[in-house]
């Protein structure tokens, strides 16, 4: 705790007028240059979710991952490498945008009960954009109020998750960056010698010009053998700029400088490195392999490792409206893997994935993670194999636990674990690519006077409000074969989306453009 008081401290921070800031699906969001108090406000916060929680380590990480590079950001992670709690978040909202932040910041004390002497260490890492080192100063004079702050500097948002939960629970793994690259490293290589597989692991990552870039390089080291294109963190400008896995999600095709051999895996980071994405190219066409297909190809490979290890375990895929058709329905049907859907953004889908033994979730933009339950690591670790077989797979499944962040999605741990899933079965890209054909899909973003008048159910499936526009769409739908689609509110652009999907790409346009054009009275 500093000597400063909170207000002189926040007289350094002044709020911009005429902004209001949310905190939504992934923190707040919004130009770097209008964000210094409210990154310093975050950090009041969450040194005061730090003595809430009698002095556990907090988070704050300062990025706007696959925003333009002008964007900045800012979210709080919680002792476990969660999200921070839904029901802190208008806490968040309130300080950011109050005109009397110190009679709000006591109001909150107060009102939380909340001993502001058992405020503890928060931790705080930054993307590489041109306005980050300056937030995060402001970060760490706002933990300093009341609490201790200590910087990592350049993180990717995984290896903050990581940070903040190791320092809580030491068996986690090192609290350093050193620590992760030790237990993702390890478990790579441990996995590869257990099934007798000599050559490295070998991939171009287009890093979006993002901090994923110097993290690869520090883990480029035997038996990993990573060729890093849009490494240019420090020229600013160039950060998700027509690269990344945004960018390639998108647009459906490949990132500048990635030149391609025909049937060879490529893949993709975002710019804060929680999301990734991969693909091929075969002659002059672009197949993409994202988050629907990673999801698809770690389940299966895991429930084979279960059999293998003749473990019971109950497994389950969380998707969200934006799952491609088809990726939900080879799960059902050939995998016969159940399938559950939340609303989009990454705390509600670990959420749901940890009620599962394994819980595996991916957005189709590639962001997600593969959960395994307490109970079951218990299991795994006290089962006595009967045959060398057997001991494999449950050591593989293990090894799996440890290699797979399980805080939150993680593009350098997932991206290990895809390579290892397909080298382990002897599977290329190709037949990765032919487990399922996508239904043709397309996403457009329209902008409306009030994003907040849409309202959704059913996991965003469907708009319960404006009242009667729901109904319209389900008429222009029903004249589609395979026809759907959904418009919900975006969480962190002021503008709404609407997704469609049909049996031919020339239908999947023409019905989202209809859908579209049902939207402009609003
Ligand atoms: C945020 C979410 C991401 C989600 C995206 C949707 C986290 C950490 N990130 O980036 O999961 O897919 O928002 O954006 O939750 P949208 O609401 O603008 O469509
Ligand atoms: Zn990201």
């Amino acid at each position: 705790m500093s000597t400063d008081t909170l207000s002189a401290a926040s007289a350094r921070h002044q709020k911009p007028s005429k902004t209001t800031f949310t905190y939504g699906t992934a923190g707040f969001r919004t130009l770097g240059s209008l964000l210094d108090s409210t990154v310093f406000r975050v950090g009041v916060l969450a040194s005061l979710r730090s003595a809430k929680l009698g002095g556990k380590t907090i988070g704050v990480m300062i990025t706007a991952s696959h925003n333009p590079p002008q964007d900045n950001g800012v979210k709080v992670v919680d002792p476990l490498g969660e999200m921070l709690p839904q029901t802190w978040e208008p806490y968040a909202t309130q300080l950011a945008n109050s005109d009397n932040f110190e009679d709000d910041v006591r109001d909150l004390v107060a009102g939380e009960n909340i001993d502001v002497e058992q405020a503890g260490l928060v931790v705080v890492g930054m993307d590489t954009r041109e306005t980050s080192p300056q937030l995060l100063r402001a970060a760490v004079d706002g933990i300093e109020v009341f609490g201790r702050a200590k910087s990592f500097g350049e993180l990717t948002t995984p290896q903050l998750h990581y940070l903040v939960r190791s320092h809580n629970d030491p068996a986690f793994g090192e609290p350093s960056e050193d620590g992760y690259n030790k237990k993702t490293v390890g478990a790579v290589a441990e996995i590869l010698r257990l099934w007798n597989i000599q050559d490295p692991l070998e991939i171009t990552v287009d890093a979006a010009n993002g901090v994923g870039a110097p993290k690869l390089h520090n883990l480029s080291r035997d038996p990993i053998k990573i060729t890093v294109v849009n490494d240019s963190t420090h020229d600013k400008s160039v950060l998700n700029v027509e690269c990344g896995a945004d960018y390639v999600k998108t647009n459906q095709k490949l990132p500048a400088n990635v030149r391609p051999r025909d049937r060879q895996l490529y893949s993709s980071f975002d710019g804060d490195a929680d999301r990734v994405v991969f693909y091929y190219t075969d002659g002059s066409l672009f197949h993409l392999l994202d988050g629907d297909r990673i999801a698809t190809l770690l389940a299966s490979f895991i429930d084979k490792l279960l059999q293998q290890a003749k473990v019971q375990a109950k497994m389950g895929i969380i998707q969200t409206a934006y799952a491609n058709g088809n990726s939900t329905k080879y799960v059902q049907e050939t995998l016969q893997i159940p399938v559950d859907f939340t609303p989009t953004g990454v705390k509600h889908l670990h959420h749901k994935a940890q009620e599962y033994d394994i819980g595996v979730y991916f957005e189709a933009n590639g962001h997600g993670t593969v959960l395994f339950s307490d109970n079951l690591i218990k299991s795994l670790k006290n089962k006595q194999p009967s045959s060398p077989e057997e001991e494999r797979a449950l050591k593989t499944l293990l090894l799996l636990t440890e290699l797979i962040n399980q805080t939150v999605g993680d593009s350098i741990s997932d991206l290990f674990a895809v390579l290892l899933a397909l080298r382990i079965q002897n599977k290329t890209c190709v037949d990765w690519g032919r487990d399922y054909i996508e239904l043709p899909n397309k996403l457009f973003k329209v902008l409306v006077k009030d994003r907040f008048a849409f309202k959704t159910a059913d996991a965003e499936r469907r708009l319960v409000e404006p009242a009667g526009l729901q109904a319209k769409i389900d008429a222009l739908v029903a004249a589609y074969t395979r026809g759907r689609s959904f418009v919900r509110a975006s969480g962190t652009e002021n503008a709404v989306r609407v997704y469609s999907e049909a049996a031919s790409a020339a239908d999947c346009a023409e019905l989202g453009a209809r859908v579209c054009q049902l939207l402009e009275p609003y």
